[in-house]
């Protein structure tokens, strides 16, 4: 097991008093919270500076391939919770904060956290990392150094209003800086040919540099001595430049430079849905993606020489989505401008190098920029592209001879832009979907050409979530009694919670289930009282939907259907349903207007609900402030229901759901991502699946078999509560208005309601009532959860590591 840096109780003790005392000056008594944050983190990290330095030692002895997982997105959450957590600590820490006086929630909560991600993608890079390290598998995760990661929302009068999130204010405990392995990254300039060789060099002249400057985090793997980095970069001006060109007088020249240092990683861009062509975005791009590469060939070079054609056996890049996806020239440019490679060389050691998961098929979120601002902001990669595409659009040619059109949908240059999923396609060695539905409409649709040519490249490994963080950390409750009843071989092995099936329907353990989630359910009224002043009775179903909020996610189903118990309650005064809390947490990027109405509109059903003498006695609306990651750690383990009601084909996967599942929550959800998959895992029996399959939706698109307006005429309910929205019910009218009109009538010429909102309506309401009949049968509901508690162990991600070290990567975990 391990064999570095276990710290007793003692040593704990002494470690967090002499710090303060160094640090700060102060004695325990005389210490604020945040001291004690930063003496007890301090002394987490230096039992993991003993590990970080072991595992390089052994990773450049066994000089085995390495990983790079590049994402423009790392939402790691806090570490220090999670950080004991891996070392196997936490009850040497809870005894010597006991013993010092101390609380260990309060000092967790002092931490910062890092929101340096929008929502799925980027915590799935996170609990990636995490698995990565426990898997022993050398992995650096490579990103920017955003210095304000995702906005914080507040809701003020019903409606989102953002704040900048300054999570760097005090400082970053867990990183550090390595000036000495900086690069240089060139932006812009202009391209000169020299011959001055006798061969053709190409040239940049008159760029813009920038310095990139990595801050390593360390991940600690659970219960081992492997270390893995996540390494951050971030811009600096060039000192020299700057005062060279003082000296010569070019002040205005020298602050443009700093210009563009001081603003590239200055902040995450909100957007997770919908593609904008932001030049800045375009460069942090870059900017990240050249520092990586550049560090890997630096790294291969001190450890294996000169010759770089080994490169595919030392180093594999993953690039997570297309975001990173210049790697792929930026490793050509280096390899034929600075290396000396020919362009065959080059490409056959790219395209063995760089793998590729894509993690959405929404046509609005495929990225793509326009050549004129590739060419502009980075030529020569610019150039290098219109050779790829040069060389692809001539083998595309022999497989699809006189098919223009399709040739130019595969293309990655047409009309104008370049179009990024192509270039990942046709250039890495394999391309993914984050679950078996959405791998197979990679292949039946969105890359059903390149399909065609190239079969061999296409995989679908289905995401997962770390059971350490999401039900370890989240849920110590669960977690003990798990162990209780069936020891704790789970924690290594996730599929072995199987064996609690054997007590789903055992009396005593049933019970001892409800009153974790009794104690959960409590823990976050608590919570909510103190962060927002609003609590709810615990004895009421808490039902959440927590995701970023899309249409395709359709939080308006959920609150419609609200608006529709609503109506039940006011309008028959004998009315009776299970009392429940429904809970949403959902941000809206700031650009998205119908988000931002549908978020209005859940607080203003939640108000007339709230207002109502009876209504309020069975139903609660709770939007939830700043959903994050610490938020979803204490939401999702008090969750009963989970909605997972995505318009089938639209959720590539979804992870949020399988958070829930672990945590003893049923799923009311549609046969979309994986949710396929768990309800395999569970079997229908044990969960609630409505609405429209993928292949019925994708003959609506095709064939416009759908008319929205039917629904309206039809259902006296869906009629009343849409008439709602407009007539002054819930807020001024025309509050609602857009709401109103693209369900009924569509937008832009497109089709009335194109999430299917008003087509599941019917069957999602029924799936309603047999929850609500469910859970009257509290044997039964118990049964049900423990069910999926125990069938959640495939959606470990450390079983989709696994999967894809078995399938793409080939990486020799560390030998300790
Ligand atoms: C688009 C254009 C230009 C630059 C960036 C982007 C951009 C940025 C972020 C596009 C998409 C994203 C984020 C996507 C995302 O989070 N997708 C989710 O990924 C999860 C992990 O695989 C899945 O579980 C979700 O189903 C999927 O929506």
């Amino acid at each position: 097991m391990q064999k570095y840096a276990v710290y007793d109780k003692e040593e704990i003790k002494k470690s967090i008093v002499s710090k303060l005392q160094r640090h700060n000056g102060c004695s325990l008594a005389e210490a604020t919270e945040k001291q004690i944050y930063n003496a007890v983190a301090d002394t987490v990290r230096d039992q993991i500076m003993n590990k970080l330095v072991a595992t390089r030692q052994a990773v450049k002895q066994q000089k085995g391939k390495q990983l790079y997982y590049l994402s423009v997105e790392f939402l790691m959450g806090r570490s220090l919770h999670s950080n004991i957590l891996n070392l196997c600590e936490t009850a040497e820490y809870k005894q010597a904060f006991d013993e010092l006086g101390l609380n260990l929630q309060d000092i967790l909560h002092e931490e910062p956290e890092p929101g340096l991600g929008n929502g799925g993608l980027g915590r799935l890079a996170a609990c990636f990392m995490d698995s990565l390290a426990t898997e022993d598998l050398p992995a650096m995760g490579c990103t920017i150094r955003y210095e304000y990661g995702l906005f914080r929302q507040r809701i003020i009068d019903g409606q989102q209003v953002e704040l900048p999130d300054t999570w760097l204010d005090n400082g970053n405990a867990w990183e550090v800086p390595k000036p000495e392995e900086s690069f240089e990254i060139r932006f812009g300039g202009r391209l000169e040919e020299d011959w001055s060789s006798g061969d053709l060099h190409v040239k940049l002249v008159d760029y813009t540099p920038v310095i990139a400057m990595p801050y390593d985090m360390p991940v600690v793997g659970y219960d081992t001595d492997t270390v893995d980095v996540l390494r951050m970069w971030s811009a600096r001006s060039p000192r020299e430049i700057d005062l060279k060109r003082f000296g010569e007088g070019q002040y205005q020249k020298a602050l443009e430079v700093r210009g563009l240092a001081e603003v590239l990683c200055k902040v995450l861009y909100p957007e997770d849905d919908h593609w904008a062509g932001k030049s800045l975005r375009l460069n942090q791009h870059y900017f990240f993606t050249s520092a990586t590469v550049q560090y890997i060939i630096a790294a291969y070079k001190r450890d294996f020489g000169p010759d770089l054609h080994g490169l595919p056996d030392k180093a594999v890049i993953h690039i997570n989505d297309t975001h990173p996806g210049l790697a792929i020239p930026e490793l050509m440019r280096i390899l034929m401008d600075e290396e000396g490679f020919s362009w065959e060389d080059a490409e056959s050691v790219v395209s063995h190098m760089v793998a590729y998961t894509n993690h959405t098929i929404m046509q609005e979120a495929l990225e793509r920029w326009p050549e004129d601002m590739m060419r502009a902001q980075l030529p020569r990669i610019y150039q290098i592209l219109q050779e790829m595409n040069r060389r692809l659009c001539e083998k595309l040619w022999k497989a699809y001879p006189g098919e223009w059109n399709r040739i130019a949908g595969m293309a990655i240059l047409a009309y104008g832009q370049v179009h990024m999923a192509n270039l990942c396609v046709a250039y890495t060695f394999s391309t993914n979907g984050v679950s078996q539905l959405h791998g197979d409409i990679l292949k039946r649709s969105t890359f059903a050409d390149y399909y065609g040519v190239m079969p061999e490249k296409f995989s679908a490994i289905t995401n997962g979530i770390t059971h350490r963080r999401w039900l370890m950390l989240a849920n110590p409750g669960l977690t003990s009694l798990v162990c209780e009843a069936i020891g704790d071989g789970w924690v290594k092995e996730p599929e072995r919670l199987k064996e609690l099936l054997k007590y789903k329907d055992d009396a005593a353990f049933q019970e001892n289930f409800a009153q974790v989630k009794a104690d959960n359910k409590r823990r976050l009224s608590q919570w909510l009282i103190l962060s927002q002043s609003d609590g709810f009775d615990p004895s009421f179903m808490v039902d959440t939907q927590a995701k970023r909020l899309h249409e395709y996610k359709r939080q308006l189903l959920n609150a419609l259907h609200l608006l529709v118990l609503y109506n039940r309650i006011a309008d028959d005064p004998n009315f009776t349903m299970p009392p429940r809390c429904v809970i949403f947490g959902a941000k809206a990027s700031p650009g998205y207007r119908r988000a931002k109405q549908i978020i209005h509109f859940i607080n203003a059903v939640g108000r007339l609900i709230a207002a109502h003498p009876r209504a309020n006695k069975m139903l609660k609306v709770i939007f939830l402030e700043n959903y994050c990651v610490s938020a979803a750690e204490v939401l999702i383990p008090a969750t009963e229901l989970s909605e997972q009601i995505s318009t089938a084909t639209k959720e590539a996967s979804g992870t949020g759901n399988m958070k829930f599942m672990m945590n003893g929550a049923l799923t009311i959800g549609t046969l979309d991502g994986a949710n396929v998959e768990m309800d395999e895992a569970v079997g229908r029996e044990n969960i609630y699946i409505f609405g429209a399959r993928a292949h019925e939706v994708e003959a609506i698109y095709q064939g416009g078999l759908y008319q929205a307006s039917d629904v309206f005429e039809r259902n006296q309910e869906v009629r009343k509560a849409m008439t709602q929205m407009i007539d002054g019910t819930l807020a001024e009218p025309g509050t609602f208005n857009e709401l109103y009109h693209s369900l009924l009538f569509g937008e832009h010429g497109g089709m009335a309601d194109p999430y299917l909102v008003l087509k599941d309506f019917g069957s999602y309401t029924m799936a309603q009532e047999r929850v609500n009949a469910d859970y009257l049968n509290p044997q039964k509901w118990l049964s049900m959860a423990i069910a999926n508690t125990a069938c959640s162990g495939y959606f470990s991600s450390d079983r989709t590591i696994a999967e894809y070290n078995e399938k793409i990567w080939r990486l020799d975990p560390i030998e300790w």
